[in-house]
């Protein structure tokens, strides 16, 4: 039998970052991009942040959270983000090397899923201040006090709106 599809929507976020080429601009361009997902609306969205490299070297990243609503079930939505990578020149050359475009997916409603390809929710964001403080913007009821006051030496710094936001 073929499962029925997905009839309500979810409330998602996604996790942006770039460190490579016009980092900010492929972040804004990547927003737009999520617009453009089938069944997909984004309803919210972050200031960017300027973060140091976490785990990782090269330049400071730019990165930011966005919230969608969605009738995609999570892996469809995964491999939605992961085209959008890839159209923006994403390469894989080894792990946590400094790129031009990575998306995230946070969190997908209450969901938990354990999967080589999908672990929600993302099993390094309540390390990263890259990712709370963007989503706490957002979605403060998603972040705990106490994540919050664990990751308060990480290097970041929030950036103003666009002149044109
Ligand atoms: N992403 C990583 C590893 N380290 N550091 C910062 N500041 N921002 C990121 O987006 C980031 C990182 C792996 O995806
Ligand atoms: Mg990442
Ligand atoms: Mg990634």
């Amino acid at each position: 039998m073929v499962a029925a599809p997905q009839r309500e929507p979810v409330t998602a976020y996604v996790g942006l970052g770039a460190n490579l080429g016009a980092a900010a601009q492929a972040v804004t361009a990547a927003i737009e991009a999520i617009g453009r997902v089938p069944d997909t609306v984004v309803t919210g969205r972050s200031s960017m942040y300027r973060s140091a490299p976490v785990d990782a070297s090269g330049p400071d990243y730019i990165n930011a959270v966005v919230e969608v609503r969605t009738l995609l079930a999570a892996p469809r939505l995964l491999s939605e983000l992961q085209a959008i990578e890839l159209a923006a020149g994403r390469e894989r050359p080894y792990r946590n090397a400094p790129r031009t475009l990575d998306l995230d997916l946070l969190l997908y409603g209450a969901g938990r899923i354990d999967s080589p390809m999908l672990t929600l929710p993302h099993p390094r964001m309540a390390q990263r201040a890259f990712v709370l403080l963007p989503l706490a913007e957002i979605a403060p009821q998603r972040v705990s006090a106490l994540s919050l006051a664990a990751i308060t030496s990480q290097v970041i710094a929030r950036m103003e709106p666009a002149a044109d936001d």
